[in-house]
């Protein structure tokens, strides 16, 4: 690699070298990655085989080894794929769009299965091949959906951290898979697909790439509802050629006039008002713990349609008390143009409502969704299939039930599934109880909170601290100066994630802060811009010539979980080709499989035996057949 370097190096070519050369260009020394995947892949499984999973397993559940079924009805060519409203939206434009969404009689619905609700059920860990697998039924059968939630959130992270992959990657094969139906994503405002505040200039050139791979709509949040936070999102995407969907995060109980809260009806019109004067052109209620009851979906959504009778209204929520398709059809009767649900198989509970009983309970209504549930039932069998396959990740290992009491504690449904999981691995089934009544006292502490991603972590990190220390709200109020608190809640009351409606509360905050001064105004106004050249600069120092725009932007959210993925990727391969047992368990022994790289391009891998362990090196032989030929891999045994 380094003669190819030089012999490409521009300076070199053009014959002006000096004796400084090689000091002078560092880059000849970048060696790109070996080209040869399916050696690395071979290494991959030759390792998991040796040493176990390369991603944590949570739960003893193994995944069985088999593919998941595809629906019968099946054409594969997506290039002939029936039209759907992105053709509308391509064609005319996001105004255009707002526009024919209001114009459609019936209502419009949103899939959340490849984002929301694996991330609610199966700790975000389904993988782009079991998504790329479904994907051109969608495209052919479910072309009447408004959009497919399949970005952003947690994704991003997750397919980096745990599934060793790339979110651009996943983007851009869900895209040439399914170019007829909106893709959707969510957008944690200045947060972008982040847990803290980042400089302007990541935010929007993230929403710029984004668009540039093929996301359409943006589902932009603020974890406070934060203003200056949401409209410098929305800003962004705007200018990025993106659908805005502006979110009012929804918390409190509408419904309730006895309640005294700052979420009253008031607050939220007027926040409804500000969205659409910075142009919003979807709006959208984004009840992410499922606290919107039928009655207060009546009054908020019939209010909104009233003052705001062109703009597209969009509600999204969790089922966490089973009351979730009783909200959507509410909302529906007061106005509400689209409602987000989840293929049936992976609906309910935390996740979203189910797009089934959706569908049918709006038959032979004014609502009727046009769609046919006998299509949707057949990707629902995909769907019950392939959630076997991360068995491990099962939210139904230890949650066995919705729970009403989300009504009290509040907390959102992607995190109620993780604190849930983390009290009952810890051995206490009790200590979910606890956790929930901390939860309820930490919110209150902080003046009451809209509670969503970051903010909704700051109070879990804080109720797992008192319930870990056994404070109750006074003792914290009386030594939050001497207690050494989780460094979110610092950071939040430094000012880091924005402000709540009120600010937050004295003298918790001063004392928290011991002295230091918070910040005033929006956070990422005074943040310095990111130089992405470069940051760049370094990544390829580090990685290679082959780092991409994308690359750059994924280092700039998540540094470190970028630099493992990228070493990763490059010792061990395109690991996001093998299916997903495989991936998570490694082979069996004897047990011919096929790795499609590409189109044209599969291996034929068998694993043969696994060798004794050498004494002398702490390594063993692993013996498997490539495509015919035996292979023999050295494998340093970490026990
Ligand atoms: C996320 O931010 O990932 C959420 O799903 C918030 O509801
Ligand atoms: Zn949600």
């Amino acid at each position: 690699p380094f003669l190819l370097n030089v012999i490409q190096n521009d300076t070199f070519l053009h014959g002006t070298i000096t004796t400084q050369f090689i000091d002078n260009n560092p880059q000849l020394f970048q060696m790109q990655p070996s080209q040869n995947r399916a050696g690395r892949l071979m290494y991959y499984l030759a390792e998991v085989m040796v040493n176990g999973p390369s991603t944590p397993l949570p739960t003893t559940s193994k995944p069985p080894y088999f593919e998941p079924e595809l629906p019968p009805l099946f054409a594969e060519s997506p290039t002939n794929a029936p039209t759907g409203w992105r053709n509308l939206l391509l064609e005319g434009g996001p105004e255009e769009f707002a526009r024919a969404i209001r114009e459609h009689k019936g209502l419009l619905l949103t899939d959340t299965t490849m984002r929301d609700a694996h991330q609610s059920l199966l700790a975000t860990r389904v993988r782009t091949y079991d998504l790329e697998r479904i994907a051109p039924f969608v495209s052919h059968h479910l072309n009447g959906l408004l959009s497919i939630e399949n970005w952003g959130g947690a994704t991003f992270d997750v397919a980096m951290r745990f599934l060793h992959e790339c979110p651009w990657s996943r983007l851009r094969a869900l895209r040439e898979l399914i170019p007829n139906i909106p893709f959707q994503m969510l957008l944690r405002g200045a947060n972008g697909v982040g847990y803290t505040t980042y400089p302007d200039n990541v935010v929007r050139k993230f929403c710029e790439l984004a668009v540039r791979n093929g996301m359409d709509i943006f589902r932009v949040f603020d974890s406070m509802n934060y203003l200056p936070n949401l409209q410098l999102g929305m800003e962004a995407v705007g200018d990025a050629g993106g659908v805005i969907e502006g979110a009012i995060s929804y918390t409190g109980d509408v419904s309730d006039p006895t309640r005294v809260t700052k979420y009253d009806l008031k607050y939220y019109l007027e926040l409804a008002d500000e969205l659409v004067k910075i142009g919003t052109h979807i709006l959208c209620i984004k009840d992410m713990a499922g606290l919107l009851k039928p009655q207060a979906a009546k009054i908020l959504v019939g209010e909104i349609r009233e003052r705001h009778p062109d703009i597209p209204i969009h509600v999204h929520t969790h089922d966490t008390s089973g009351a979730g398709v009783a909200s959507m059809l509410a909302a529906a009767e007061a106005g509400a143009d689209i409602v987000d649900g989840a293929i049936d198989s992976m609906s309910g509970m935390t996740s979203q409502p189910s797009i089934g009983a959706l569908v049918t309970s709006c038959e032979r209504t004014p609502h009727d969704t046009d769609t046919l549930v006998e299509t949707l039932q057949l990707q629902l069998n995909y769907w019950e299939q392939a959630r076997h396959l991360y068995a491990p990740f099962e939210c139904t290992v230890t949650m066995k039930s919705g729970d009403s009491s989300v009504f009290k504690h509040e907390i959102p449904g992607g995190q109620y599934t993780n604190l849930h999981f983390q009290a009952h691995s810890m051995g206490l089934g009790n200590q979910f109880f606890k956790i929930k009544d901390k939860y309820i006292e930490a919110n209150k502490l902080f003046g009451d909170l809209v509670k969503v991603t970051p903010s909704s972590k700051v109070v879990g990190d804080m109720a797992q601290f008192m319930v870990q220390n056994d404070l109750s709200a006074d003792d914290v109020l009386e030594r939050a100066d001497e207690l050494s608190l989780p460094q979110s809640v610092i950071d939040m009351m430094k000012g880091l994630i924005g402000y709540p409606p009120g600010g937050f509360p004295e003298p918790l905050r001063s004392k928290i802060l011991r002295g230091e001064s918070p910040i005033e105004g929006r956070p990422g106004a005074s943040m310095p811009p990111v130089d992405f050249d470069s940051l760049k600069q370094e990544l390829v120092e580090e990685h290679g010539n082959s780092i991409t725009e994308e690359d750059v932007m994924s280092a700039a959210m998540y540094p470190k979980v970028t630099g493992d993925f990228l070493r990763h990727h490059a010792q061990y391969g395109p690991v996001d080709k093998l299916d997903t047992p495989r991936f998570l368990i490694g082979p069996k022994i004897a047990d011919e499989f096929k790795v499609t790289l590409e189109p044209g391009k599969t291996l034929h891998i068998k694993p043969l035996a696994i060798g004794d362990l050498k004494p002398e090196t702490g390594e063993r032989e692993v013996f498997m057949e490539l495509n015919g030929q035996i292979r023999t891999i050295l494998v340093k045994d970490k026990e």
